[in-house]
C-alpha cells in the first residue's frame, strides 16, 4: 500500500483511508493506494464491507491537476473505479469537506455514498475548460436525472449534501463520515440490501428518453450564457449520451472528448488561472515567523458606493464594521442601500431571509472620524483627490488607536504621499476594491515604501478572509490593473483617430470574450470620472474629452459613446458620434481610415501586455501571473484566455514584439515600442510563464 492510502478493518468493515494532504487530490500513488486496497479487501474473506473515506479537512477534491498535460500513468481513474464496481462487496463513499470532480466521479462508482450535512458535492471540471472524464457526465444523470445532472455539470457549481440527498446522489447524511459509513455498512449487512452499480440503473433516465425535449430545455439553459467557452458544450451534448448510447461505448466517448478538451489552449488558460490565483495570494520576500495583527473590528470610512460595498463583505464574513460618515443623512443613505441589496439578494433565495437583520446588526453607523478609534483596521473610502485622503488620514492618525492598520481604497494616488501625512507610516497601505466591492474578488493590496510586513499580511489575511483575492502590488499611478486599463483607454482613444468607430472597437473585445466592450463600459461607469482625473493631471484626450464637453457623459446622461433610450441601458450606435469623431479629426487634420479588426485587437491588447512588462520590471507586480489575476478577477479578462500575461505567451513574444515595433514606426507613437523585458524574452525566445512560479507554468 502506498502512504497516501491505508487500509484497516473494524469488525468486518474494510476501511480505505485516504491520506494526502492538502486536499487528497487523485495523484498517481492516491490512484495506486486505492486500486490495490479495493482488491486487497475484496478477496479477504474477512471482509464483508468496504468504507472509503479520506484523512485531513476534506474528501478527495478530484484529479491532481498538476498532473495534467504530462504523461498519464496507471491506474487510470477509470480503472480504479471499474476495480470498485467490480467488488463482490458493497463499496460505500464516506464523504467529508467537498467530493469533487474526480472524487465525486469515485464515489458514484461506489455503491453507496454517506456525507456529513456540511459536505459538498459538485464535478468543477467545466471550471478548468474540461468535462469529467472518469464516467461523471455517465454516471451523475442516472443518480439525479439527467436535466438535474446536466445543470450541475455544465455550471461546475457543487451542491450541497441536504440537496444531494433529495436528489438521490448519497444515501444517507451521518453524523461523522467513517463512523457514519462502518453504521450505514452494518445496516446493509443486516438487511441485506442489493448492490445495484449506477451505471446499471436507468430509472431515471426513463422520462427523458421518453421526451427528449425536457432534457434538451435543461441542457439550453445551462449553456445559455456561453460565451464562446467549449467546455460548456462538451459537458451537455456529454450528459446527452445518457440517453441514447450505451453505458461503456459512452464513457470511450466521453474519454476522447476529455482528452480533447484537455489539450485544449482554454483548458490550459483555466489551468494556468486556477493555480496563478493561489500563487498569487501568497505573500512573498516577508520573512517567516511574522503574524498578521489581530482584528476583531473594521471601521471604514465612507458609506457610500465604494464604502458600502467594502462594509458588506465584511460584514458578510461577520466581521463586525464601524460606518463612519460626515453626516446623520449621508450615513442613513449609506445603510440603507446596503439593507436593499441585502433584501434583494434574500429575496433571490441568496441567503436566508433572516439574513439581511443579522448582518446590519453587525453594522454601527456613526458620524466623525473620532469613531475609528475602537477597530483594528481602518479602511478609508472617500472622495478620490489627494487633499481629501490627507485630511482623513490626518484625522484617523489621530483617533486611531495604536497598531491599527490603516488602508486607502485609492485606485491611483500615491500611497506613499498618504503615509507621509501621518505618524505611523508603517501602518499605512493600501486595499483597492473594485465595484461592486461586495461582489468583485478581487483587492490590490498596495504595499508603500514603509509599510510594515506585518500590516501587509494583516490586509491580504482579511481580504481572503471575506472572500476576495488579494494580490499584492507596489505603488505607481494605478498601481496594476488601472494602469494597464489607461493604456488601454488611450489606444481606444487612439484608435478612434485613426478611424474605428467605438461599436467596431467594442464588437472586437466582446468577439474576443469581454462581457462588455471598453466604451460600454465607460459609458456605464460614467465618462466624468476619467475626464476629471485627466482635468487634474492635466492630460487631454481630444475625443473623449469632446464627447464629455458635449454633454454625453455616459449612461446616466442617456447618452456617451453611444445613446440609450429612456429606461434602457442598451447601447445604441449614434450618428452624433461619429460625427463629433469626424469633427474633432478634421481639426486635428487628422485623415481616418477604416480599421480591420484584427489591428483593433492588436492595438488594445499588446499595448497593455507590453504595459505588464513594464510593471514587471518596475517589480511593482511580482509574477506575470498576478498581473493575470488582477485583470481576471477585476476587469472581467475572459478566463478561457488564462490572463493578458498567458495570453502573449500563446501569441507568442516574438510576433508581439515584431506588431508593436510596426504600429510604433507607423503610427509614429515611441510610446508602442516593446519595453526591454517583453524584448529580451522574445529575443531568448522565452515565456512570461517561465517569471512564474513552478505551478504556474502551464
Ligand atoms: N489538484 C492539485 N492540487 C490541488 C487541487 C487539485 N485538484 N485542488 C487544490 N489543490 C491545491 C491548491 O493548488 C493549493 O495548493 C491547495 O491544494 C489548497 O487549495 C478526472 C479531470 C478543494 C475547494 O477542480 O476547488 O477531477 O497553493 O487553496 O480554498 O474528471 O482547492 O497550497 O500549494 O484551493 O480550501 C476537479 C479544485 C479537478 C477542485 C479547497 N477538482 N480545488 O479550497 O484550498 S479535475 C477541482 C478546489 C478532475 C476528473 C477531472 C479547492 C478546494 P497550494 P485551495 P481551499
Amino acid at each position: 500500500m502506498s502512504d497516501a492510502v491505508k487500509l484497516a478493518l473494524v469488525d468486518y468493515c474494510a476501511l480505505i483511508i485516504i491520506d494526502a494532504p492538502p486536499v487528497n487530490a487523485l495523484s498517481v500513488a492516491v490512484r495506486r493506494g486505492i486500486f490495490e486496497s479495493v482488491q486487497a479487501a475484496n478477496a479477504d474473506a474477512a471482509v464483508r464491507t468496504i468504507v472509503m473515506t479520506c484523512a485531513g479537512r476534506t474528501f478527495i477534491a478530484g484529479a491532481d491537476i498538476t498532473e495534467f498535460g504530462k504523461p498519464p500513468q496507471p491506474p487510470a481513474l477509470n480503472e480504479v473505479i471499474t476495480a470498485i464496481e467490480s467488488c463482490s462487496k458493497p463499496v460505500i463513499a464516506a464523504i467529508h469537506g467537498t467530493a469533487l470532480g474526480g472524487g465525486l466521479e469515485l464515489a458514484l462508482g461506489c455503491h453507496f455514498r454517506v456525507a456529513v450535512k456540511d459536505a459538498k458535492l459538485g464535478l468543477p471540471e467545466v471550471k478548468l475548460g474540461l468535462l469529467p472524464g472518469a464516467g461523471g457526465t455517465q454516471r451523475l444523470p442516472r443518480a439525479v436525472g439527467p436535466e438535474f445532472g446536466v445543470r450541475m455539470i455544465v455550471t461546475g457549481e457543487p451542491i450541497g449534501a441536504p440537496e444531494a440527498l433529495d436528489h438521490g446522489l448519497i444515501d444517507e447524511i451521518v453524523e461523522s463520515q467513517a463512523d457514519g459509513a462502518i453504521a450505514f455498512a452494518r445496516k446493509l449487512v443486516a438487511e441485506q440490501r442489493p448492490l445495484l452499480l449506477l451505471r446499471n440503473d436507468d430509472s431515471k433516465l426513463v422520462a427523458a428518453k421518453a421526451d427528449r425535449s425536457l432534457f434538451a430545455a435543461a441542457a439550453a439553459a445551462a449553456t445559455k450564457k456561453n460565451r464562446g467557452l467549449n467546455a460548456p458544450l462538451a459537458c451537455a451534448e456529454a450528459v446527452s449520451w445518457t440517453l441514447d448510447t450505451p453505458f461503456d461505448e459512452a464513457l470511450k466517448k466521453e474519454r476522447e472528448a476529455f482528452l480533447k478538451l484537455v489539450a485544449d489552449d482554454q483548458a490550459k488558460a483555466q489551468r494556468h488561472a486556477f493555480f496563478a490565483e493561489r500563487e498569487a495570494v501568497k505573500v512573498r520576500d516577508v520573512a517567516d515567523g511574522v503574524k498578521p495583527r489581530p482584528v476583531g473590528r473594521v471601521a471604514i470610512i465612507g458609506a457610500g458606493t465604494m464604502g458600502g460595498g467594502i462594509a458588506m463583505s465584511f460584514a458578510n464574513a461577520g466581521i463586525p464594521v464601524t460606518l463612519i460618515e460626515t453626516g446623520e443623512e449621508q450615513l442613513t443613505r449609506g445603510l440603507g442601500t446596503m439593507r436593499k441589496n441585502w433584501d434583494a439578494t434574500a429575496a433571490r433565495g441568496g441567503i436566508p431571509a433572516d439574513e439581511p437583520a443579522k448582518r446590519m446588526a453587525l453594522i454601527d453607523g456613526k458620524v466623525g472620524l473620532e469613531n475609528v478609534r475602537d477597530a483594528d483596521l481602518v479602511i478609508e473610502a472617500v472622495f478620490e483627490t489627494m487633499a481629501i485622503k490627507k485630511a482623513v488620514f490626518t484625522a484617523i492618525d489621530a483617533n486611531a488607536r495604536p497598531g491599527a492598520v490603516l488602508a486607502t481604497n485609492t485606485s491611483y494616488l500615491d500611497i506613499n504621499e498618504i503615509a507621509a501625512v501621518t505618524r505611523r507610516p508603517q501602518d499605512v497601505l493600501g486595499m483597492h476594491f473594485f465595484s461592486p466591492a461586495n461582489i468583485m474578488k478581487l483587492c490590490e493590496v498596495v504595499r508603500a515604501k514603509q509599510t510594515a510586513p506585518d500590516a501587509l499580511l494583516t490586509a491580504t489575511t482579511l481580504a481572503k478572509r471575506i472572500g476576495k483575492t488579494p494580490v499584492v502590488v507596489g505603488v505607481c499611478h494605478g498601481f496594476v490593473g488601472n494602469r494597464m486599463l489607461a493604456v488601454r483607454g488611450l489606444q481606444g482613444e487612439a484608435l478612434l483617430k485613426s478611424g474605428a468607430l467605438p461599436e467596431e472597437v467594442d464588437a472586437v473585445l466582446t468577439r474576443f470574450g469581454f462581457s462588455m466592450g471598453p466604451f460600454a463600459m465607460g459609458d456605464l461607469a460614467g465618462l466624468d470620472i476619467g475626464w476629471r482625473s485627466r482635468q487634474d493631471r492635466g492630460i487631454r484626450w481630444d475625443i473623449a474629452d469632446a464627447i464629455c464637453e458635449a454633454g454625453r457623459l455616459g449612461q446616466k446622461t442617456s447618452k456617451g459613446y453611444y445613446r440609450y433610450e429612456p429606461g434602457s441601458r442598451a447601447p445604441i450606435p449614434d450618428p452624433k458620434v461619429e460625427q463629433l469623431i469626424d469633427a474633432t479629426c478634421k481639426r486635428l487634420g487628422l485623415t481616418r481610415r477604416t480599421i480591420g479588426d484584427q489591428e483593433i485587437l492588436e492595438r488594445m491588447i499588446y499595448p497593455m501586455i507590453n504595459e505588464g512588462a513594464r510593471i514587471l520590471e518596475e517589480k511593482i507586480a511580482a509574477r506575470p501571473g498576478d498581473i493575470d489575476v488582477i485583470w481576471l478577477y477585476g476587469y472581467g479578462w475572459p478566463i478561457h484566455r488564462g490572463g493578458p500575461m498567458f495570453y502573449a505567451d500563446l501569441v507568442g513574444l516574438r510576433t508581439i514584439v515584431e506588431r508593436l515595433e510596426f504600429y510604433a514606426r507607423s503610427l509614429n507613437e515611441p510610446a508602442l515600442k516593446p519595453t526591454a523585458l517583453l524584448g529580451r524574452l522574445a529575443d531568448e525566445g522565452a515565456t512570461f510563464a517561465s517569471l512564474n512560479t513552478e505551478k504556474t507554468r502551464g
